[in-house]
């Protein structure tokens, strides 16, 4: 079965809300809400990959020193793995804005269970609800 990385983050506010965006009609699984992030360009580094995508679908700017590994997703669908690292992030330049036509929402943890999520994002939810309290 062919392994699908793909980057994620988990941006915290100073109100420990997190931001979820939701996927653009027309694109796989249109509707639901994720954590930020993306695929890997061929031969990318996977946190210079959530860098770029921050910046693209964000307007954000993010220094990688910024960036702590929280947990992970690993999800199988029917044509691929997807294995999901997913990062913290409290601190970045610039105001998140809808860049792709996405609808952006900041959420506190114990909230994210109302937002219909992909199956590989919502078993995340446990350790930010951990870490952040609801
Ligand atoms: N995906 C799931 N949860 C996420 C992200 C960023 C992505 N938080 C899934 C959706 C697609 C695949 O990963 O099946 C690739 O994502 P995209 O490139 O279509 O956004
Ligand atoms: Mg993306």
């Amino acid at each position: 079965m062919k392994i699908l990385t793909v980057v994620a983050v988990a941006l915290v506010d100073a109100d420990d809300r997190v931001l979820i965006a939701q996927r653009p009609p027309g694109k796989a699984l249109a509707g639901l809400w994720e954590f930020p992030g993306g695929k890997l360009d061929p031969g990318e580094r996977p946190e210079a990959a959530l860098i770029r995508e921050l910046d693209e679908e964000l307007g954000i700017a993010v220094k990688e020193a910024c960036l702590a590994p929280l947990t992970f997703a690993s999800h199988a669908y029917p044509e691929f793995h997807l294995l999901m690292p997913l990062w913290i992030c409290r601190r970045w330049e610039g105001h998140a804005v809808p860049r792709e036509g996405q609808a952006l929402k900041w959420v506190r943890p114990g909230q994210l269970r109302d937002y219909p999520m992909p199956p590989a994002d919502a078993p995340l939810i446990p350790p930010l609800i951990d870490l952040l309290g609801v």
